[in-house]
């Protein structure tokens, strides 16, 4: 069984050399803007392609569940899309989502025996879920899946795009 190492990162998850990138997506699974474009914009058409393919087979993706693709151009060899929780002040559902995209991820890569995986900070962006309350809920979501889940993964990497993420997150890894 690895020993799965938490990390954190600073940086664009374009350019992260792993087996998977996670992507937050939206449910149709086209694209958008945030990191969901700069994925497919890097990654090429090969993803958006594969996209297709599992729209017309399941229709799209719920919040908080995920999907896998190629990761075509990117240096990462998957792609795994999932779906956060968009801010509504504080709704009840909010974390258990937000937590079941961290699980579902990681259960697919788990699935594909990978090794590496980097995640970016669901939700935060477009969604408009509140940083420190996202990062709480993310990295107790990946302490929770790995302390009860046989695993192939010896690295989850937290990609940080900006540095209150980066803060938080060094924050809470480090208590
Ligand atoms: N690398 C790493 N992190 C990034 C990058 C990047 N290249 N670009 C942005 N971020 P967001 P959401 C950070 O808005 O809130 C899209 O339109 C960003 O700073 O990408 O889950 C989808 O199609 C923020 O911390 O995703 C959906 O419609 C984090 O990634 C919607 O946005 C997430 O911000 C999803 O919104």
């Amino acid at each position: 069984m690895a020993d799965t190492k938490i990390e954190v990162q600073q940086g664009d998850i374009t350019k992260i050399e792993v087996d998977a990138v996670v992507n937050a997506a939206n449910s149709s699974l086209l694209g958008g803007g945030g990191v969901d474009g700069a994925i497919h914009r890097a990654g090429g058409p090969a993803i958006l392609e594969e996209c297709k393919q599992i729209r017309a087979r399941q229709g799209g993706c719920d919040t908080g569940e995920a999907v896998i693709t190629t990761g075509g151009n990117l240096p990462a060899q998957y792609v795994i899309h999932t779906v956060g929780p968009v801010w509504s002040g504080g709704n009840s559902r909010g974390p258990e989502l937000l937590a079941n995209c961290y699980n579902n991820s990681l259960r697919i890569a788990s699935e594909k025996q990978l090794q590496s995986i980097a995640f970016p900070n669901i939700s935060t962006g477009i969604y408009g879920y509140p940083k420190p309350k996202a990062a709480q809920v993310a990295v107790q979501a990946v302490k929770d899946y790995i302390k009860n889940n046989v695993t192939s993964l010896q690295r989850v990497i937290f990609v940080c795009f900006d540095a209150e993420n980066l803060k938080l997150y060094e924050r809470l890894l480090h208590e």
